[in-house]
Order: C-alpha cells, then structure tokens, then sequence
C-alpha cells in the first residue's frame, strides 16, 4: 500500500528557487507529489556563517519503502550536483525524510521521524501549511501545535514567504 511522506527542500546556492523546484519535478520520479508548500526565506541555522536558505515541504505519496525512498532523495541531491563538503554548510539542495507515514524506526541509515524536525522552524513553518494536521507518531502531537512550540535560535519572522 503507498504511504504518504513528508519531505523538507532547502537551497542555499545558485537559483535557489529553480532549486527547489527542480527537485519538487525529480521527486516526481519517486511517487506522486500530492501537495508542495510556499517557499520561505529563511537565516542559516546553526552553521550561521553561510547564506540565506529558501525552504520548503512537499508531501509525497510512494509505494517505496522508508529506505528506498531515502537512497531515492539521496540520488536527486547527487544529480543536482550536491556535494558534501562543510557538514550543515552551504548546499545546492539538501532533501530530508521528515516523516514516513506513522513509521517509527532508528537505524544507522535512517531514523523517523526526522530527529531534529522539532527544533527547526524552517522545517514546521512550511510543513504545517500542507499538513498542520499530520502527528507526530511519537509525540502525539500534531505538525501545528509543533509550530507554536517550536523555540527556535532563528527570530520569529526571520522566515517570509516568498
Ligand atoms: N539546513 C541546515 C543547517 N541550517 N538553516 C536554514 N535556515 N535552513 C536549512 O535548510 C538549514 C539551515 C542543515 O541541513
Ligand atoms: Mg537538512
Ligand atoms: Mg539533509
């Protein structure tokens, strides 16, 4: 049975809206993209020295599993020509696996949902206008309620819509 996934976009290189929207046509291959968010301008979190990031989140229905759908994500970084050099550095496009489904698991590979998708602002901002509904499997609580708990080192509204 497909599942629903849901997949944060962040760009901070090049075009990054041309960015974004590349990899939302690339994801495409991977399932069916059921909704995709506004983009928002956000400052760099943690490795702050570096620029701005435009971000995103789509939701994306697959009939892949976890782990496949994760090497798929990683082989649309690598065809658009990311390159892992500064660890949180500066990317042409960085796909992460927020949630799959209600699946909860930790591996050395994979572990949902997304660990730090609680703490990043430019993470709940965008996913809560495609899915403020959807709870986490963990917490039990909804991507909504995540958003207004959510204390960020960004300031409040360093993040605007595009
Ligand atoms: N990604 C990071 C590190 N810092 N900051 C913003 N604003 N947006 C990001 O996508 C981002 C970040 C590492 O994945
Ligand atoms: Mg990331
Ligand atoms: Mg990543």
């Amino acid at each position: 049975m497909p599942e629903v996934a849901a997949i944060a976009l962040g760009s901070n290189m090049g075009d990054r809206e041309g960015n974004l929207f590349d990899a939302v046509a690339r994801l495409g291959a991977l399932g069916v993209v059921r909704a995709v968010s506004s983009f928002y301008d956000t400052a760099p979190v943690g490795y702050v020295d570096q620029p701005r990031f435009l971000n995103g989140a789509l939701l994306l229905e697959t009939s892949l599993g976890p782990v496949e759908l994760l090497r798929g994500l990683l082989e649309v970084e690598l065809a658009m020509g990311r390159e892992r050099m500064i660890d949180k550095g500066p990317r042409v496009i960085d796909v992460d696996l927020l949630f799959y489904g209600g699946v909860v698991m930790a591996t050395e590979e994979l572990t949902l949902p997304h660990p730090a998708m609680g703490e990043r602002r430019f993470v709940l901002e965008p996913l809560a206008e495609i899915a403020g509904e959807m709870v986490h499997p963990v917490v039990g609580v909804s991507v909504g309620e995540m958003l207004k708990a959510v204390v960020s080192c960004e300031s409040v509204g360093s993040g605007s819509k595009l």
